[in-house]
């Protein structure tokens, strides 16, 4: 018997609509089929979020100490197996940095703009990454700097014809096996106000995704994965990193550049990411403790939004249009999300007491924007015990009314996007908790 939802009448009672529904689904798969996507606040399931302040076995997490050496490497390890998949650990042994570019006089004079071919085997035959950063000259070094994945190719974040353009699959340019052209360069440049960045002090680094594992689903044939498979192994395990993983560790290999970086504030880099590249960011965050600041933009379903409330995108549906972002065992919650033993605020509790900003737009409700505030309300109370602010409104605020503690949160007009006023917001964020060097 498989389980059906029903949402629909406003309650979920899943216990009656899928009668011993705990035993029944550890059986028998949930529905697959995707049921109409829900907008309307009413139709919203009730839920109940598994408490991020309560162990496995039920006992209360009532200290810091308990937090670190319980709870979270117990929520970290549910991520891994029931969501993302668990990602192969640390940094490869053959990994080099070849900086192939270095212009102080970039940007008109305003910046100095490295490249540096990030290898991850051996030969360079195997995939490796592009990282692209650009860093104040006005500033006093080290600086605090903001590293983030880009969707179209370094080349899209600036019309600087110093960029060197993607040389993988790039998304949105035709075909699966397209490579960058010129006329690409810059088209990404509204969500990369690089000088203004540079401007406040701060560097700004970019890497493209698709050098770490291009976004489609081959079974996992390029991209990083094929690095880490056993003897025989064709593909990830049911608990196995997918795209998102991959992504994610992607920054971490970034990350550890701009700490050989000496113009870098290594303890000062803040990783931020836009929609699917904000659950990548948020994923980076929860387990690369190096990073000191994390910021989500539009992230929504497997990312900030709580998967519980199946409002705009749900799991069936992600896990339907991308069967390769998330581990396969995320499938089993597709149309039952209540079973899943993890929900979305204990990935940005995963995060605390390091600050966290989640951004949501008014128009993007796809992504779910209450869930977003949701989640992270939800992870206040990790955030409070580790004697942070945590998020210091307990209601949803009110358009372009950021709120900002050790949780920063708002909801902005517009669209699925990354304007200047997201850009803004995280500076400010950022000045406050990361701060500058004069
Ligand atoms: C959508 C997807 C979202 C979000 C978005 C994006 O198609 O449903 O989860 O990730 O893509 O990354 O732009």
């Amino acid at each position: 018997m498989a389980c059906t939802r029903t949402r629909w009448d406003g309650t979920l009672r899943m216990i009656a609509a899928c009668g011993m529904l705990v035993a029944l689904c550890a059986l028998a798969p949930c529905a697959q089929e995707a049921p109409p996507v829900n907008y309307d606040e009413s139709k919203v399931p009730a839920y109940t979020l598994p408490d991020p302040l309560k162990t496995e076995s039920g006992k209360v997490v009532a200290s810091a100490e308990e937090w670190r050496a319980v709870r979270r490497p117990e929520i970290l390890k549910l991520f891994e197996t029931h969501v993302y998949g668990k990602t192969p650990a640390g940094r490869p042994a053959a990994m080099t940095f070849q900086a192939f570019d270095d212009d102080v006089r970039a940007l008109g004079g305003v910046a100095t703009r490295r490249q540096v071919r990030v290898r991850l085997t051996a030969g360079a035959e195997g995939p490796g990454m592009d990282l692209l950063v650009y860093l104040p000259n006005a500033a006093a070094k080290p600086v605090p700097v903001f590293l983030g994945m880009n969707f179209g190719g370094n080349h899209t974040v600036h019309a600087d014809p110093g960029i060197k353009l993607a040389t993988v699959w790039t998304r949105g340019e035709g075909s699966a096996a397209a490579t960058a052209v010129e006329a690409s360069r810059g088209t990404a440049a509204s969500r990369w106000p690089v000088e203004m960045i540079l401007s406040r002090g701060y560097g700004v680094a970019t890497v493209y995704y698709g050098d770490v594992d291009p976004d489609f689903d081959d079974g996992f044939k390029n991209g990083v994965h094929p690095l880490f498979y056993r003897e025989g192994q064709a593909r990830p395990e049911p608990g196995e990193w997918g795209s998102i993983g991959a992504w994610a560790w992607g920054l971490s290999r970034a990350l550890e550049y701009l700490l050989t970086d000496k113009d870098v504030d290594g303890a000062r880099v803040a990783v931020l990411g836009h929609s699917r590249l904000g659950k990548t960011a948020l994923w980076a965050g929860a387990q690369d403790e190096r990073f000191a600041l994390v910021i989500s933009n539009d992230s929504g379903c497997g990312g900030a939004a709580l998967s519980r409330r199946a409002f705009g995108e749900t799991v069936a549906r992600i896990n339907t249009a991308f069967p390769h972002w998330f581990c396969a065992n995320f499938t089993k919650y597709n149309g039952c999300e209540a079973l899943c033993p993890v929900d979305q605020h204990q990935l940005i509790a995963l995060i605390a007491p390091r600050p966290v900003y989640v951004a949501s737009a008014e128009k993007d409700q796809w992504a779910d924007p209450r869930g977003e505030f949701l989640a992270a309300k939800g992870a206040d109370p990790v955030y409070r015990l580790l004697g942070t602010e945590g998020l210091p409104s307990g209601d949803m605020p009110a358009l372009d009314t950021p709120v900002q503690g050790a949780i920063g949160y708002h909801i902005r007009r517009g669209g699925h996007d990354v304007t200047a006023y997201d850009w803004e917001r995280y500076l400010e964020f950022a000045d406050r908790h990361l701060g500058k060097r004069s």
